[in-house]
């Protein structure tokens, strides 16, 4: 079951002047940063508020890591702004499954490795009335330690 709103994915051509502005006009603060080569990009979770299931609502701003990435033909090709959006879920493997049984194209065979250890898997936006939405299962709510510089 789909229960929370995991993170909302901005594409940016400048991740610290991102992470500046939301810092400057909101006063939101970075919780995690990493690179992730394997989808190709580096991120900065701002993480927005917590939920009663345990897990948490973010930001997600991504910069490319290389220009065939698939958030650098984006970016190409649209310039900044809204990337995909992410549902939490307690069991990213089970509803992908319902999810494909529906005849939605689901992109990975396995969910692969996310932002904080979590385990995610995408839709394919043309079967979603245009959005890229992406699946997420947190890693254990202890397992994602404290805010950085905390
Ligand atoms: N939102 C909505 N539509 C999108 C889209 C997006 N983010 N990305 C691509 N599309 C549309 C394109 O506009 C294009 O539409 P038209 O044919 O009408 O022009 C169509 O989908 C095909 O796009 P493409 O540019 O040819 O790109 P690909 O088919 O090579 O890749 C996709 C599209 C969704 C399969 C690819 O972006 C993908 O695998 N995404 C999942 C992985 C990902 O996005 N990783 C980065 C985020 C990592 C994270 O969240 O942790
Ligand atoms: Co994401």
């Amino acid at each position: 079951m789909l229960t929370r709103i995991d993170h909302i994915g901005i594409a940016c051509t400048d991740l610290d002047a991102t992470v500046e502005f939301y810092r400057a006009a909101y006063g939101f603060e970075v919780f995690h940063t990493e690179i992730n080569e394997e989808q190709g990009v580096r991120e900065a979770m701002l993480r927005i508020n917590g939920t009663d299931d345990g897990g948490s609502s973010y930001l997600q701003l991504i910069e490319p890591t290389r220009e065939d990435s698939a958030v650098g033909k984006w970016l190409k090709k649209n310039g900044e702004g809204v990337h995909h959006i992410a549902f939490g879920t307690a069991d990213v493997d089970a509803d992908s499954e319902a999810i494909r049984g529906k005849g939605i194209r689901v992109l990975y065979d396995e969910p692969r490795r996310g932002s904080m250890d979590s385990r995610i898997t995408f839709l394919h936006p043309k079967d979603c009335h245009g959005v890229l939405t992406e699946l997420v299962t947190s890693a254990a709510p202890h397992a994602q330690g404290e805010p950085e510089g905390h």
